[in-house]
């Protein structure tokens, strides 16, 4: 418990998942801030796992991952980016000017794909408890 209504609770943070919210990464990022949260930043496989667990198999969700340019992954409350906690669909992060991420499934499993910033998904915010 201890997280606000419609927010999930998951170890210190809650977890709102935006559904049938199709926005580009920083519109996202901007509805994530109204609600006083950013959007979700991921550490763990116990934490992908949980927030997965939640979504919808048929859609995109951006995170609050970056490419600060030449590749350089930044969270968005930045926190160190441990290559050992990421989980990137095979094959991905595979090009230069997708610079933001989605979490998607495929029929190998859920995982994050680098994409265009202007494209539009739903999105998962996150706030500490
Ligand atoms: C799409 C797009 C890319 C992704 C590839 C994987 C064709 O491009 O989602 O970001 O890497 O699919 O095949
Ligand atoms: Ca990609």
């Amino acid at each position: 418990g201890s997280c606000p209504k419609d927010w999930k609770p998951f170890v210190s943070h809650c977890y709102f998942i935006l559904n049938d919210s199709k926005a580009s990464w920083n519109e996202s990022e901007e509805k994530c801030s109204h609600m006083g949260a950013h959007l979700v930043v991921i550490h763990s496989q116990a934490e992908q796992d949980f927030i997965t667990s939640n979504l919808n198999t048929s859609a995109g969700y951006f995170i609050g991952l970056l490419d600060a340019g030449q590749r350089q992954w930044r969270w968005i409350d930045q926190t160190p980016y441990n290559k050992s906690a990421t989980f990137w669909h095979k094959g991905e992060p595979n090009q230069d000017w997708e610079r933001c991420v989605i979490i998607n499934h495929k029929t190998t499993g859920w995982g994050w794909n680098d994409i265009p910033c202007k494209d539009e998904h739903n999105s998962v915010c996150q706030v500490k408890k």
